[in-house]
């Protein structure tokens, strides 16, 4: 008997009638899998509940940034402690210097970071940035990345535009487009033809150093010393988008795990605590170009937010703990070789790839190591397994061009109970597959 949506059905009519599509991002309307979208009414810890009353096992965690859960109760404290004292004042405050400490400490390759609202934000202040140092107009980005929708960035990007079929979007100035150069993830070899060609008008490369928004794409071995290597000889800027990846894979980001820094990062999501924040950082002598200092201009009303600061101050105290990675690293290595035991059982194709928390699961018997190879999945079957799933009280991104998140608090118990959801929405979905 499928469970009870009606209503969110109910919400989503009205919704529609007031926003596009019915929602405020486009992977939140369930297009990439059929059906209406869920409407959230609350959530705590690893568990999110929908407004039928239906609650699911969460590894979505909005995206990303709740690496401890949902409520989590030392980060409410710590917004309900700093709205009792305001939540805006468009100045000055200890509570953005104590984040920006914690964030220099921590990412090997910052000295210097400017808080903004959002990982689109930083991403756009990044390259204006960059192409403000080197004077030059040209971006190299990968197919099948995605960060955030600025202008320069949604050309042949992923995540939603992935889940969507939309490999350019209409509205961006065609001589801006221009100026963007796509290549395939992993393969250093065309990395290297198009700056022996171009080299001295790029402005940037920017990376996602584990790819996550065509699924989780990891790194090939030297992929990201190549990018270091290749920009550094032409004069051109390495950013690094670390939305998802900082504080995920480690508490210096993808950075620090494969020892790679870059000239800028970018970072979001987990440093916001669950609340919106955006960060670029680099050495001071690219950050003071950065207005004041510099002339190169950015702003914001709300940059340095305190509520978001307090929360995001919260967060990376949490996870500054003795042994979360390797607890992260547990409970996600217990689930997906789980899930793999499953597929080989039931005879489905499938590929698996992980970097500590964050992973995929891709219907396809292709080796994943690009976008290419990922538009090789059968997302159809996708499709069906998302909506079994849900019947069996687990909640997953809502396409296969997404990235699966693990928490400090989903606990073992709810892990088996994931794997045993799997089973059966597997063995449902293959049976229509045979059908
Ligand atoms: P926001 O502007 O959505 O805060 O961040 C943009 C962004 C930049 N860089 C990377 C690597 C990102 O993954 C993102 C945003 N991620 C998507 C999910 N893959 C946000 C979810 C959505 O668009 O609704």
């Amino acid at each position: 008997m499928s469970m009870n949506r009606n209503n969110s059905s109910r919400l989503f009519s009205i919704a529609q009638k007031v926003m596009p599509g019915g929602v405020n991002s486009p992977v939140r309307a369930f297009n990439a899998v059929g059906g209406d979208p869920l409407f959230i009414k609350s959530a705590k810890g690893s568990r999110i509940t929908d407004v039928d009353g239906n609650e699911f096992i969460d590894y979505v965690g909005s995206w990303g940034p709740l690496i401890f859960g949902h409520a989590h109760p030392q980060i409410v404290s710590a917004i309900t402690q700093q709205a009792q004292l305001g939540t805006s004042y468009g100045a000055s405050t200890e509570v953005e210097i104590q984040l920006a400490e914690k964030v220099v400490q921590a990412v090997p390759s910052v000295e210097v970071v400017r808080m903004v609202n959002s990982g689109t934000e930083a991403v756009m202040s990044a390259l204006r940035l960059a192409r403000g140092i080197t004077g030059r107009d040209k971006i190299v980005k990968f197919e099948g990345c995605y960060h955030g929708h600025g202008d320069s960035l949604l050309v042949k990007a992923g995540s939603g535009l992935a889940s969507l079929g939309i490999p350019e979007c209409p509205g961006i100035v065609s001589s801006l487009a221009e100026k963007t150069l796509n290549l395939p993830y992993n393969n250093v070899d065309q990395v290297r033809e198009l700056f022996e060609k171009e080299g001295k008008e790029i402005a940037a490369l920017i990376v996602e150093p584990i790819g996550g928004n065509m699924g989780v794409v990891p790194p090939k071995p030297g992929f990201l010393a190549a990018l270091r290597d290749v920009t550094q000889n032409a004069g051109a800027l390495l950013i690094f988008d670390e939305v998802i990846t900082g504080f995920r894979v480690s508490l210096g980001g993808a950075q620090k795990l494969f020892g790679v820094n870059p000239d800028i990062t970018c970072l979001g999501k987990i440093i916001g605590g669950g609340l919106p924040v955006g960060a670029y950082g680099g050495s001071r002598e690219v950050m003071d170009h950065i207005s004041p200092v510099g002339s190169v201009y950015q702003a914001g009303t709300l940059s340095g937010n305190p509520l978001a600061m307090a929360a995001g101050n919260e967060m990376l105290d949490l996870l500054s703990q003795e042994g979360i990675y390797e607890t992260l690293e547990q409970k996600s290595a217990k689930l997906c070789e789980g899930l793999k035991k499953n597929v080989d059982a039931l005879g489905i194709q499938a590929q698996f790839t992980r970097v500590g928390s964050m992973f995929s699961m891709f219907f396809t018997d292709q080796e994943i190591v690009d976008f290419e190879t990922v538009k090789s999945c059968d997302t159809d079957l996708f499709g069906r397994y998302f909506n079994g799933l849900l019947e069996e009280g687990v909640y997953v991104a809502p396409s296969q061009f997404e990235a699966g998140f693990m928490s400090v608090v989903h606990s073992d118990e709810e892990i088996s109970l994931t794997l045993e959801a799997s089973r059966k929405a597997l063995t449902a979905a293959r049976g229509q597959l045979v059908e």
